[in-house]
């Protein structure tokens, strides 16, 4: 009798954690570039070049020789996933010769992402809300070896600009949603741990086109793709897109 139950508990715990029938699947897939890539103009830079170089990369649009496309944000709209912590000192972007590294990064909702500047030049990080450009948050670290831990709270993108160095541009995407990745150098996501079910997938990508105004590049708007897809317990459903 106390094995029956050992085993009717065992067994129950099995099934509520989902191990015996695996209620989770995985979203994979890849974002890329069809057609030709434009070409992309470097900003000519004028000053504090000792440590920012003559030249300075946007970032606006990163493909690979395979037509992948770095930096895309894919999430999964509506499906909260649990708050999980992560240390702020694990989310990092880092400012070194006067460019943001990551240029895209992907911060679980609640949580704090940390700002380095290890250049020897004072650099401010002003957030801006991407949906409506306002003002979200704006950091000054004019020492290097600074850091600085953000909160945000509210879940959506975020713009991050330096005031000093017009050309210094980065995202960071606080997933609301709780389930979103950034594409890799090869254009490719991996979203795991996701309930079986029926979603929307959506691609987000900054965009590349940029207007010179007064020194400044001024960015054009974003491109966001969606797709339905079912993910199916132990299984992972491949999700691609296409951007042009
Ligand atoms: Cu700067």
């Amino acid at each position: 009798m106390k094995t029956i139950k050992a085993v009717t508990a065992l067994l129950a715990f099995a099934l509520s954690s989902g191990l015996v029938y695996g209620q989770t699947g995985a979203v994979q897939g890849t974002v890329k570039f069809s057609g030709t890539v434009p070409a992309m103009t470097p900003y000519k830079v004028t000053y504090n070049n000792n440590v920012c170089g003559s030249e300075a990369s946007l970032d606006r649009l990163v493909v690979s020789k395979d037509g992948g496309v770095e930096y895309a944000v894919v999430y999964i709209e509506g499906l909260k996933s649990k708050p999980e912590h992560v240390a702020a000192s694990k989310y990092v972007i880092d400012q070194k010769d006067c460019s943001y590294n990551p240029h895209v990064l992907v911060v679980d909702h609640g949580e704090s992402f940390t700002v380095a500047n290890n250049d020897p030049l004072f650099h401010n990080v002003h957030g801006y809300f991407a949906s409506n450009g306002e003002t979200a948050f704006n950091i000054a670290e004019p020492v290097k070896g600074m850091k600085f831990v953000q909160r945000v709270r509210k879940p959506g993108m975020y713009l991050m600009r330096c005031d000093v160095h017009p050309w210094m541009n980065a995202y960071v995407y606080v997933a609301g949603d709780g389930y979103a990745d950034a594409t890799n150098k090869e254009g490719e996501f991996t979203l795991k741990d996701v309930p079986a079910g029926k979603y929307k997938l959506v691609m987000w990508h900054e965009g590349w086109d940029t207007k010179d105004v007064g020194g400044k590049p001024e960015f054009s708007k974003s491109i966001e793709e969606t797709q339905e897809i079912t993910v199916v317990a132990g299984k992972t459903t491949t999700a691609d897109f296409t951007i042009k």
